[in-house]
This record gives C-alpha cells, sequence and structure tokens, in this order.
C-alpha cells in the first residue's frame, strides 16, 4: 500500500515551493541545463542531442508534476466520481511534442533550445516511441486518455509497463524480420517510479475453506507470489489544468515470497528464482489476431488486473468506512476482454478479504464494469481452458464457476428447461475431447451492467451475433459508442500548416476542442482561392512524406504523383492482397498500352505498410509479394514514374504522424462486417485525404458525415456476405480476376511457389474475404479516382470536404458519451492556480 507521511513544519514547507516554475525562455534554459548537470551529470558545456532531449523531458516532466499533484489533490478533495479504464495496451507513441502543446509553451522551449545551439524538430527525432500495444486497440487506448484528460474527467489509465513494446519489423529480401524493442535502454523521462506503491500478486496454490462466525470463509494459499510496482505517466490535456495517470505495473520479486527456500541451503538459486519474476512483465505479446492460450499471457491479465483492483479498492477505502457509496465512486472500463479476470478478482477482494456475501459482492461488481468488444473473428475470442485456470488462479475458478451456477439458475427461471438455450449461453464450454473452458466474453458480458461496440454497425453485428442471445435477454444492457482519434495528435500537432489554415478560416483555435467546429470549412470548399491555400498545405506535408517514405525505402519518388497509402497490421481480413491485386492489373493494363495512351495514365505511387504477427505464415507471404511486386513494377523502364509500390518498413505512430498528413488517397477496404471500426480513416479524413473503402466499420458513419460522393466507396454489403460465402462454390471469378492472379502463379514475380498459398486463398472455392467478389468494383473505384484526380478543383473539393466531415470523429465526443450514458462521471476542473489568475 501507499504509505502516508505527515509533513512535519506544514508551513515552511508550503512556502518552500508556493509558486510555480516560471515559463519564460530563461527559466526553462536553466530548468534544462539544470537537469543536463544535475540529472545526467554532464557538462553544461558539452552535451548532444540525446542528451539535449533528456533533459529537455525532463525539464518538462517537472512542470507535468506540478499540474499532475494538484489534479490528483483536487479530485482527492472533492472525492470525484472516478473512472479506471483497464488495457493490456497502450500505443502512446512519443510524448514530447504532445507535452509542450498541451502545457502551451512550444514557443519558449523553441526559443530557448534554439539559444541554447539546439533544434526542437532534431531533439523530438531522439525519443522512442511508446510501443505498448499493437495497433488500433492500443491506440484507441491511448487517444481515450488524451481526451479524458482534456475533458477534465477523473480518469486513470491502468496497463502494463512492457520492457519489450511492439517488435520492430525490418525487411531483409522482402521478408519480415522481428528485432526487440527494449525502449527503456536510455531510461525513460517520462515516468515517475513509485517504489512505495506496491501490491502482492498470487498465483497457483491451493484454495481450503473454514467455517468463522457462521459463515465460510475461502482462504487462497498461494504457490507464487509476485509484487506489482506502479510507474506513473502524466497525461496532460489540452487547454486545461488537469494531467489524469496512466499507472503501469511492472513486476519484481515478491517480498516475502518462498523465504523457504533460503533456507535450503542453496542461497544464490534462491536469489535467481525470485528474479525470475521480472519476466513477467517483460514483453507484449505482438499478435492481435489469434488468441493463443498462453499461460504466460494470463499471467500477466491477473498481474495488472489484481494491482488495478487492489489499488483502486485501498484508495477507495482511504476515504470511506463501508463499501456502500463504491459504485457511486468507482467505474471499471474493460478494454476487450483482456482485463475480464478483474471480474473474478474484485468478487474475491470484496468477499474474501473484506468479509462481503455474495449478493452484496455481485451487486456491487455489476454496478462497476462495462465492456468494449473490438471484434468479431471467431480466432480473436478469448477462451481459456478451466484446467489452465484452476491451476493458475484456483479461487477465480470457483467464482466464476460460481457465477456461471447462479446465471444458469436465473436464465432457467426465465427461460425454462430450454437446456439448447442456456447451454449455448453459459460461460463455461464444454468442448469436444473433454477439455472445459471458460468464454471471457460471456463471463464479460454477465458481469457488466453496459457492453458496447466501437462502430454503429459493429454494434449491430455484435447484437446480432455473437451477444444475439444475451441481446435478447438484456436489451438495454447494450450500446454503441463509435471511436474516435484526438485531433491534437492527428492533426493539429503532425499538420501545423493545415492547422494554422483552419484556425486563419474558421477565426479561432476553438475547434481543436469542438472538432464539429469543422463543418464551417464547408462553405469555402468551392472557393477557388482557398481551394489554392488548402492545395498547397496540402502539398507541404506531401513532400516531407514522400522524403520521408523515400529515404526509408531507397525509392526515388516525385512530389507529382497520387499518393495513395494503406498502413496497417497485415491481416487477410484488412485485403492488402486486395491493393496488390488491383495494383498488378494496373500495371498489366500500362504494360499494354501505346505510348500515346500512357500519356494519359495519371501517375501514382503505392504504399503499404504495417507488422504481420511473427507466427502469421499468410500475412508474411503478404508482404513478400507485396516486396517481389514492387522490384518489378519499380525497375520496369516502361513504367517509369506511372506507377510505383514500395513497402515501408517498421510502421509506427512517430511514421504515421509524418505520412498521414500527406496522404491523398488511403485505403480500408476489410470485407464488410469484419473490421469492427477502424481508427485510422479517420485520421486520414481529418487531413484531407480521400478514402477508397467498403462499406464496414466507421467507414460507414464517415460516408454519413462527408457524403457518399466525397468517398470511392465499393464492394459487397454485410448482409450478402454470409450468402456469398455459401455460394462460393459455384462461383465462377471475373476473368480480370483470374488474369491477375495467373500472372502471380505463373511466376511473374518470382517466387511462384512461395505465393501458392496465397493465390489458392482466394482461389479453388476458399476466398473466404471475397476478395473475388469486390475485385470488379473495387478496380472501377480505383479507375474513378484517376478520373477525378485529373480534375484538381474537383478533388481539392473532396479533401476539404473529408476534413470538415470529420468531427464527428473526434475521441472527445466517444469520451463524452462513454462518460455522461455509461460510466455516469462528471467534469472535474481543477481551478487554476493563483498564479495564472493574476
Ligand atoms: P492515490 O489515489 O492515493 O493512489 O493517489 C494517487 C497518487 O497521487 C499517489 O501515487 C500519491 O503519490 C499521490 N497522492 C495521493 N494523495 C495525494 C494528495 O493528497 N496530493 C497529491 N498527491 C497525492
Ligand atoms: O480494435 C480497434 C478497431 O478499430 C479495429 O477495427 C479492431 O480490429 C481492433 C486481441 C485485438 N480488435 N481486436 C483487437 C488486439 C489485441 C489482441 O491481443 C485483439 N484489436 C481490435 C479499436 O476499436
Amino acid at each position: 500500500g501507499v504509505a502516508e507521511s505527515a509533513p512535519h513544519n506544514r508551513t515552511l514547507l508550503y512556502n518552500l515551493m508556493d509558486t510555480y516554475i516560471k515559463n519564460d525562455v530563461l527559466s526553462i534554459e536553466e530548468s534544462i541545463v539544470n537537469h543536463v548537470e544535475y540529472t545526467l551529470a554532464r557538462s553544461r558545456y558539452n552535451f548532444d542531442n540525446q542528451e539535449a532531449y533528456q533533459a529537455t523531458a525532463l525539464s518538462l516532466r517537472d512542470r507535468l508534476i506540478e499540474s499532475w499533484n494538484d489534479t490528483q489533490q483536487y479530485f482527492k478533495d472533492v472525492d470525484a466520481k472516478r473512472v479506471y479504464y483497464l488495457s493490456m495496451e497502450f500505443l502512446m507513441g512519443r510524448s514530447l511534442l504532445n507535452a509542450l502543446n498541451n502545457l502551451g509553451v512550444v514557443d519558449q522551449y523553441t526559443e530557448a533550445l534554439r539559444e541554447m545551439g539546439y533544434q526542437l524538430e532534431d531533439l523530438i527525432e531522439k525519443e522512442r516511441d511508446a510501443a505498448l500495444g499493437n495497433g488500433g486497440l492500443g491506440r484507441l487506448a491511448a487517444c481515450f486518455l488524451d481526451s479524458m484528460a482534456t475533458l477534465s474527467l477523473p480518469a486513470w489509465g491502468y496497463g502494463i509497463r512492457y520492457q519489450y513494446g511492439m517488435f520492430r519489423q525490418t525487411i531483409v529480401d522482402g521478408f519480415q524480420h522481428e528485432q526487440p524493442d527494449y525502449w527503456l535502454n536510455f531510461g525513460n523521462p517520462w515516468e515517475i517510479e513509485r517504489l512505495n506503491v506496491g501490491y502482492p500478486i498470487n498465483f497457483y496454490g491451493h484454495v481450503s475453506v473454514q467455517e468463522e462466525e457462521g459463515r465460510q470463509v475461502f482462504k487462497w494459499n498461494p504457490g507464487e507470489t509476485v509484487a506489482a510496482i506502479a510507474y506513473d505517466n502524466p497525461i496532460p490535456g489540452f487547454q486545461t489544468n488537469n494531467t489524469i495517470n496512466l499507472r503501469l505495473w511492472a513486476a519484481k520479486p515478491g517480498q516475502e515470497f518462498d523465504l523457504e527456500a533460503f533456507n535450503t541451503g542453496d542461497y544464490v538459486q534462491a536469489i535467481l528464482a525470485r528474479q525470475r519474476a521480472e519476466t513477467l512483465s517483460s514483453v507484449l505479446y505482438p499478435d492481435d489476431r489469434t488468441y493463443q492460450g498462453k499461460e504466460l499471457r494470463l499471467k500477466q491479465q491477473n498481474f495488472f488486473v489484481s494491482a488495478t483492483i487492489q489499488d483502486v479498492v485501498r484508495r477507495y477505502k482511504d476515504t470511506h468506512d463501508t463499501f456502500d457509496q463504491f459504485p457511486d465512486k468507482v467505474a471499471f472500463q474493460l478494454n476487450d476482454t483482456h482485463p475480464t479476470i478483474a471480474v473474478p478478482e474484485l468478487m474475491r477482494v470484496l468477499m474474501d478479504e473484506n468479509k462481503m456475501g455474495w449478493t452484496k459482492a455481485w451487486e456491487i461488481t455489476n454496478k462497476v464494469f462495462a465492456f468494449t468488444n473490438h471484434t468479431v473473428l471467431p480466432e480473436a475470442l478469448e477462451k481459456w481452458p478451466v484446467s489452465l485456470l484452476e491451476k493458475l488462479l484456483p479461487r477465480h475458478m470457483q467464482i466464476i464457476f460460481d457465477i456461471n451456477w447462479r446465471f444458469l439458475q436465473q436464465l432457467r427461471a426465465q427461460l425454462g428447461d430450454d437446456w439448447d438455450r442456456i447451454g449455448r449461453m453459459s460461460i463455461i464450454e464444454d468442448g469436444s475431447g473433454g477439455e472445459k473452458y471458460v468464454r471471457m466474453a460471456y463471463l464479460a458480458v454477465v458481469a457488466s451492467h453496459t457492453v458496447n461496440g466501437v462502430a454503429a454497425i459493429h454494434s449491430d453485428i455484435i447484437r446480432e451475433t455473437i451477444f444475439k442471445e444475451f441481446a435478447d435477454l438484456w436489451p438495454q444492457k447494450f450500446q454503441n459508442k463509435t471511436n474516435g482519434v484526438t485531433p491534437r495528435r492527428w492533426l493539429a500537432f503532425c499538420n501545423p500548416p493545415l492547422r494554422q489554415l483552419i484556425t486563419a478560416t474558421l477565426g479561432s483555435e476553438s475547434w481543436i476542442n469542438h472538432l464539429d467546429a469543422l463543418q464551417g470549412l464547408r462553405e469555402h470548399a468551392d472557393d477557388p482561392e482557398f481551394q489554392q491555400k488548402w492545395a498547397d498545405v496540402k502539398a507541404i506535408a506531401k513532400s516531407k512524406a514522400i522524403a520521408r517514405i523515400s529515404e526509408l525505402t531507397g525509392v526515388q519518388i516525385s512530389d507529382n504523383v497520387l499518393l495513395d497509402i494503406q498502413v496497417k497490421r497485415i491481416h487477410e481480413y484488412k485485403r492488402q492482397l486486395l491493393n496488390v491485386l488491383g495494383i498488378i492489373w494496373k500495371y498489366d493494363q500500362i504494360k499494354k498500352m501505346s505510348p500515346d495512351q500512357r500519356s494519359q495514365v495519371v501517375p501514382r505511387v503505392c504504399v503499404i505498410g504495417g507488422k504481420a504477427a511473427p507466427g502469421y505464415e499468410m500475412a508474411k507471404r503478404i508482404i513478400k509479394l507485396i516486396s517481389a511486386v514492387g522490384t518489378k513494377i519499380n525497375s520496369d523502364p516502361d513504367i517509369g514514374d506511372l506507377l510505383k509500390l514500395v513497402f515501408v518498413p517498421d510502421y509506427n505512430v512517430s511514421l504515421a504522424e509524418v505520412i498521414i498528413p500527406g496522404c491523398e488517397l488511403s485505403q480500408h477496404i476489410s470485407t464488410a462486417g469484419t473490421e469492427a471500426s477502424g481508427t485510422s480513416n479517420m485520421k486520414f479524413a481529418m487531413n484531407g485525404s480521400l478514402i477508397i473503402g467498403t462499406m464496414d466499420g466507421a467507414n460507414v458513419e464517415i460516408a454519413e458525415e462527408i457524403g457518399e460522393d466525397n468517398m470511392f466507396i465499393f464492394g459487397v454489403l454485410t448482409p450478402e456476405v454470409q450468402r456469398l460465402r455459401q455460394e462460393r462454390r459455384n462461383f465462377k471469378p471475373d476473368s480480370r480476376f483470374e488474369h491477375v492472379v495467373g500472372l502471380i502463379r505463373k511466376g511473374v514475380f518470382g517466387w511462384a511457389d512461395f505465393f501458392e498459398p496465397l493465390v489458392d486463398s482466394v482461389t479453388s472455392g476458399g476466398d473466404y474475404y471475397l476478395l473475388a467478389n469486390d475485385f470488379p468494383s473495387y478496380i472501377e473505384a480505383q479507375a474513378k479516382v484517376d478520373e477525378v484526380y485529373k480534375d484538381k478543383a474537383r478533388w481539392t473539393r473532396m479533401s476539404i470536404m473529408s476534413t470538415a466531415g470529420s468531427g464527428k470523429f473526434s475521441s472527445d465526443r466517444t469520451i463524452q458519451q462513454y462518460a455522461e450514458e455509461i460510466w455516469h462521471v462528471k467534469p472535474c476542473h481543477v481551478p487554476a492556480t493563483e498564479d495564472e489568475q493574476k
């Protein structure tokens, strides 16, 4: 727990620090060189960019801590209801520019560094990404923290401080290689280590029952204990005094763990065994596709969840004598099923450690948890073997059995003896082969007061498919919360020229916190003068993006070509293969053209980037195919600048911040019904990129907002997908599709044998993701893109309309809806300090 210590001389201690650090240029310079000298122990006459970055970050950290302390003190004073966002992943990216902007000190720091002989842009590049996430789900959590801080909500994030984040991808001969991301190598200047905030986390062992004062008391005698230590990461809001917290847990050897080992004589072995506890939090699982059932993953889940529940209960009990108000003071959001073990953990803490009866504990549990589902792909749904849970977390497994037993009783009372349905809805799945599994999604649904999907279409799909029978039983439990992204990082901070143009056009910066105001751009969409300004601003970003892409790929790219980008994790359902097939089709067409016809072609560079899960064979073959096709096209003298294809290695948050602003056409082409939401589509639209996409996930709502005629929409619709899959046996693919697939098979791009499984997966009756069905409408949509691109005014108008219509996709809107409709928490603005009021 946290040790409280009363100040010995309050007046003196208060007066020593009654003013905040000054933010004039000289004070900033002083604070930076102070850190160079006293924290880094370098000479102030001689420090390089890396050290200048660290000292700059540390000086900002001091300022963040002031605001963080005030914020946490204020939340405590007013005893606000808090929301805790539980997530296995937080894909934060870099912090320097974000902190400077949110603290409102960009100009002063730029000037201070310039006077000392450093360029802010150079220092920014020295920061390693905090890549504690796989993709959309982890980046969503990071955007949500930004919005919760900006909206001054009393919120905290809780997760794991992985020592190795998302692997770094290199491409060697077109193949993906994975390198470890030891991101803490040079220290992390943003975090605050709290060695005094720690909790024991138990595993294994057995449960005994005793009779105490007429009630059964369960006692878990664990076989292994590790300690969870808190690392706090300040999250500043934009234009608020609030700074909230992301608390990440690191595993350390447990204090009292296995003292007996020390008495058996092998002291050194005992120390080494303790040390292994630290591996628990060492690595992020790089797979966002299939759940793999690994014991270490379940340990990670229980590790961060148990530490979090203990921390929250301790915080609540610091200021409350009974649990009566717990649901009025605490809300937990489960980011997918990964933290669902929090349900039996809270039940255990309430019943076994706080002597509460089942009924009351269950009532409280049900009032505090809400659950977000992010996928309907069956292979991603978590199901833990009962045998594994019984071994690792015996008490939790008992509680899950009890939850299920009571739930099934309730079902029987409501539905009668419909055993089929009761069996289908059971939290415990009786698998074939005798193994039983815990369906984590069902546990989360049963235990939560609210369940939500992440886009309108996805929320409808979960109500009609994976959770249908639960939605029939509890219709009021199910909601939609369409995802959003933070307009600070993804527009204002990553695209300053566009920020300036929007501000100049709308008359103030208030759009950054009220993104619906972007609608005000619509009235300028047809104004040729404004269009010119817009095109100029896009050109600046485009040229930066192209420079970076050239640098990373070694391929020369002209600024005068259509920049077409698909960047996201490599997945069959996201259909990067459809993109490649379209490119091959275009390549083949150009090859067959006369010089005269070629002069009519709109030159285009196609960029694809993204990581494949290390064990995902098909995805790795897709990467090799992209490289092979790129090599062929890029070196073909017939083609020149008319078409290029490059694979950008190691796509991550920082790279996204460079290439999204410059993009002209972005691809979001998943099979209808498979992409729960997508969030990069929102970032691209905000930055005036046109979208070519299917009616899937958030694309549907983007089309509603910016207008279908401002997008290039194609492909089958969700309700048709099931039937089309069934009809595949008798389906005759379009001859153009067969031709293109034939070119790969024939070995036009080499590696024919290696690509065979890819080609097979979309022919021979398979094609689960319906590439052949969508291919004709896809290449037609691409032809339309070329046609529109020739008309600069029309294209620019569509670009303006994309940004103008993207206001709904601010995560501020999303978080406001969560706060009002799920969490029932209110903004809690830290009052301005006396300094600032003057
Ligand atoms: P908790 O809610 O008590 O866990 O506090 C969260 C963090 O805020 C802890 O890590 C403390 O260091 C800090 N903290 C706790 N109480 C106060 C306070 O009264 N003022 C400022 N910070 C506090
Ligand atoms: O969550 C994003 C959505 O925008 C995407 O459409 C969705 O695919 C993504 C297991 C996942 N769903 N499921 C995961 C991540 C890690 C893991 O271990 C599954 N990620 C998504 C935000 O809502």
